[in-house]
């Protein structure tokens, strides 16, 4: 344990004994994953940084900007409107889900047939190892999946700054009309925290930096579309895990320096494996980080991995935010239509990310698609019934995976994974 951050645990209230054991895992799996793929882009190690230090550094600068008047708020999902947290002058982070801790307690509060990311989340909570949970002036809960919404009533018993935002199920025009009522409370909620009062030149500023962090990972999903793939879809899914948890601006440089390397390597026909290695997407369930089980298994099956349909991925980042109206009313609008096209599962009826799904198959050229869905997740194994029929029907092999953030399953999914490597090459 660092002892440089000892203090600071301490102060977020962090069960220090449990909080190393979790740190001594993830820098193991983190290792046993990443540190041993070959071949990676030099700018890569900025993000490997990122991860040695996303309990320590990044808590601290997160502690300096509070100390500094800045209000931090911690999300679960990509429907809360960063740009709106930007414009008040607060951080938006992503709150800690990727990893089974404190279960036997999470198991006493939730059902056991509650999806793992829920679960993970109750299991920081309750095991107090989640440095931003405990940092954040205040927790947004989204009525998304019925998982959610209920275990949100079980956690405003455990904190007291939650802050529950409805979500509409369909996209009508009812629906539009619930995500705008809903956005407009969220912006004066985000007022009230930080004493601050959006008006248009900082919705435009917020708007901006997030539309650029977005621009940037636009450039990237294109650049390792290319043969051969010049970027593992390990080291792009970490990418997109730090979309959630750095500052922005500097992630925004830093995602830009790994496309500019990767564009010397496309000029140099540089692949992290050869030519011709099987192209898979990956659709469903976001991967929050450290969730690595599935992309590890299919990238050391000698396929790679050239997009992923998923909220930590395309569906997180696909639409820009229109910046030219010039009222907050304006902005607001454009911040609601951008948001209203996100293709989550639990929509009905969702068509659209069934053509999201076969409109990346074409443009990443992939050979097959690998469904992942969380065990106990109702929306994304809903679909991913109808996902396969359709893409069986225009001759797209897919694979429908079933898992948890357990690794007891390893063996049984990488004969599975390679079995469908195997069928696709
Ligand atoms: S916009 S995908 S981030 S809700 S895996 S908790 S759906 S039972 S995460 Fe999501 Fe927002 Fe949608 Fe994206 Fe429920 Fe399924 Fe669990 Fe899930």
């Amino acid at each position: 344990m660092s002892e440089d951050y000892k203090d600071m645990w301490k102060s977020l209230g962090l069960n220090l004994e449990a909080h190393d054991m979790l740190l001594k895992a993830l820098g193991k799996g983190y290792q046993d994953i990443y540190m041993t793929q070959q071949n990676r882009p030099a700018g890569m190690g900025y993000f490997d940084f990122v991860m040695s230090e996303v309990h320590g550094l990044r808590i601290k600068e997160l502690i300096d900007e509070k100390r500094a008047g800045r209000k931090v708020i911690g999300s679960f999902c990509v429907f809360v409107p960063e740009e709106i947290v930007l414009a008040a002058d607060a951080v938006l982070v992503g709150l800690c889900t990727g990893a089974d801790f404190a279960m036997e307690d999470v198991e006493k509060l939730l059902p056991r047939n509650t999806c793992s990311l829920i679960k993970s989340a109750f299991g920081f909570k309750l095991g107090k190892v989640c440095p931003y949970l405990e940092s954040a002036d205040m927790i947004v809960g989204e009525n998304t999946c019925d998982g959610k919404k209920k275990s949100y009533e079980t956690l405003n018993d455990l904190v007291s700054n939650l802050y529950v935002m409805d979500i509409p199920q369909m996209k009508s025009i009812k629906g539009r009309d619930l995500l705008k009522a809903e956005y407009m409370r969220f912006k004066n909620a985000v007022e009230e925290l930080t004493g601050i009062t959006i008006n248009s030149a900082r919705l435009k500023k917020g708007i901006e930096i997030v539309n650029n962090k977005r621009k940037a990972i636009h450039k990237l999903s294109i650049l390792r579309k290319a043969e051969p793939v010049p970027l593992s879809g390990l080291d792009a899914l970490l990418i997109n895990q730090v979309f959630f948890y750095d500052e922005p601006i500097r992630f925004t440089e830093s995602v830009n320096k790994v496309c500019d390397e990767l564009e010397m390597r496309i000029r140099k026909e540089e692949g992290v494996l050869p030519k011709g290695a099987s192209r898979i997407l990956i659709s469903g369930c976001p991967m929050a980080l450290p969730n690595w089980k599935l992309p590890w298994l299919i990238e050391t099956s000698g396929a790679v991995i050239v997009g992923e349909e998923s909220c930590v991925g395309e569906r997180g980042i696909k639409n820009l935010t229109d910046n030219s109206g010039n009222t907050v009313e304006e902005l607001m609008e454009a911040i609601i239509d951008r948001y209203f096209k996100v293709n989550c599962a639990i929509f009905t009826p969702n068509q659209d990310r069934l053509k999201d799904i076969e409109e990346m198959v074409k443009t990443c050229q992939a050979d097959g698609v690998i469904h992942y869905g969380l065990q106990f997740c109702q929306p994304y194994l809903m679909e991913s019934i109808s996902v396969e029929k359709a893409l069986e029907a225009k001759n797209i092999p897919t694979l429908r995976i079933e898992t948890d953030y357990s690794m007891e399953d390893v063996e049984q999914l990488r004969t599975r994974v390679e079995a469908f490597i195997e069928l696709i090459k």
